[in-house]
Order: C-alpha cells, then sequence, then structure tokens
C-alpha cells in the first residue's frame, strides 16, 4: 500500500489564545511540541518510514515536522517547503479572538467564516502591514497570486497546482509521503482526496497533530483512510475544534 499522512501542526501560541491566525507566523507551545512528539511516537509504534515530507513556508509547522522527523530519526528525509501548503489566509480576521467575534457578530456568521466553501472574511487593505506582499519570504509569488483574504474554495484553488503536479505524482516511485500543515489547507487536501461535498466539508474539524493516514492502491486509488490515536478521544478533540468558534458568554 502506497501511504500520505497528513498532519495538522501541534497547539500554536494563539490557537492556546483562541485567535484566527491564517498567514500569522506563530510558534508552537510547549503543549504543541509535546503533541508532535506524541505524534512522531504514534508515527514509528505504525512503522512509518518516509520517503519525503512536505510542509508549508509557517513555523508552526514547519517545527511540527521537525520534530516529529527527530522523534522518528528520520530527520535525514528530504524535506520541501511550499507558501501553497499555508493556512487559508483569514483577512481581516487575523489576530481576533474567536469566541469574541461570535459575541460580536454571531456564531453563525463566525461558522460562515470559519467553515464555508465559498465565502471568505474580509480582505486585508493594501497598505496593512498584515499584507503577505510586504513579507521577504513570498518574493518569489506573483502579487497576483497572493492573497489578503481566502475562502476555503480560494486554498483549495492556491494549493491544487502543488498537490496534483508536485506532491501526489511522488506516490508513482515512493510509498510513503508526510504532509504537515493547517487545519484549513489540509481540509482542502482532504475535501478533493474523498470526494466531500461543498456543503459537508463545513462539518470536518481537524485537531491539532494527530496523524490522518490515507491509503491507496498501486494505480494511486485511494482506499482507505483512518487517523492514528483513540478514536474518542479524537472525536472530543475535534468537537473543542468545532466549539471555538461559540460565544463564550
Ligand atoms: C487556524 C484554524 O489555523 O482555525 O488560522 O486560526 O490550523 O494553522 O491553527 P491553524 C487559524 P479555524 O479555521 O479552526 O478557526
Amino acid at each position: 500500500m502506497k501511504k500520505i499522512v497528513l498532519l495538522r501542526h501541534g497547539e500554536s501560541a494563539w490557537n492556546k489564545e483562541n485567535r484566527f491566525t491564517g498567514w500569522t507566523d506563530v510558534d508552537l507551545t510547549e503543549k504543541g511540541v509535546a503533541e508532535a512528539t506524541r505524534a512522531g511516537q504514534l508515527l514509528i509504534d505504525n512503522d512509518f518510514q518516509f520517503d519525503k515530507a512536505y510542509t508549508s513556508y509557517l513555523k508552526r509547522a514547519v517545527k511540527t515536522l521537525n520534530t516529529v522527523l527527530d522523534r522518528m530519526d528520520q530527520d535525514w528525509i528530504p524535506v520541501e517547503k511550499s507558501w501553497r501548503l499555508n493556512e487559508k489566509h483569514y483577512g481581516q480576521l487575523q489576530g481576533l479572538n474567536k469566541a469574541e467575534t461570535a459575541a460580536k457578530y454571531g456564531e453563525e456568521q463566525v461558522l460562515i467564516w470559519r467553515r464555508s466553501y465559498d465565502v471568505a472574511p474580509h480582505a486585508l487593505a493594501e497598505e496593512d502591514p498584515r499584507n503577505p506582499r510586504f513579507e521577504i519570504r513570498y518574493n518569489e509569488v506573483p502579487d497576483a497570486e497572493l492573497p489578503r483574504t481566502e475562502s476555503l474554495k480560494d486554498t483549495i484553488e492556491r494549493i491544487m497546482p502543488y498537490w496534483k503536479c508536485v506532491i501526489f505524482p511522488n506516490l508513482k516511485t515512493v510509498d510513503e509521503l508526510l504532509v504537515v500543515a493547517h487545519g484549513n489547507s489540509l481540509r482542502g487536501i482532504i475535501k478533493h482526496l474523498k470526494g466531500i461535498s461543498d456543503e459537508d466539508i463545513v462539518k470536518l474539524n481537524l485537531p491539532t497533530a494527530v496523524p490522518y493516514v490515507f491509503e491507496f492502491d498501486d494505480d494511486l486509488n485511494l482506499v482507505k483512510d483512518y487517523f492514528l490515536g483513540d478514536p474518542e478521544e479524537i472525536k472530543k478533540l475535534m468537537e473543542a475544534v468545532a466549539n471555538q468558534g461559540k460565544n463564550a458568554k
């Protein structure tokens, strides 16, 4: 069987503070590092030996990948980073607390911003210092392709050229790939892999640092997919992610 493991990074500083993060480059918390170490251990326990790994340009994903590979003693494998695996750009919401935003605009609106397929939050202004056009790391990216906000649909559209032309075709020649990215960039990939409808994707919430395994036959058809770990615990973690957009008051 050929396998791709998708892994959301461990808890970040802004996950802990329940703030919209998007393209903001925040670090892992101590808990996030511990979660990544645990994910690495689970992957060793399940005999994974990766041929290659991919991650985004954001340090919470990069450091999770490094921590996982270190735990697995597979630090040496080839790693490729791409801005296309970055989180969904959350536009003007970036930095705001999710529960406070729900108190202000309503839980339904926050659910639309977080989980709907084709509604994007308000875009960053051109002169906003958070605009990615000011960041040296994105110099290689044509300005027209750099987001100021994104819906999940937009996120999928920028990931797919990389997924279809770079990551996925590797499976023709190697057996196991690891992709460490973000809640929504991975929801986009999962939507594509499983053919999930625009309506049903709203219900998918990915917990931090739980390996999600996709198995393919030799013709690269998806055969099965499953999370590594205790299903009851994973269910609770998914519910907790969904609840981050609720009004805490
Ligand atoms: C989170 C996802 O991204 O948030 O941008 O706030 O996976 O990088 O922590 P991640 C963010 P939600 O869409 O779950 O609110």
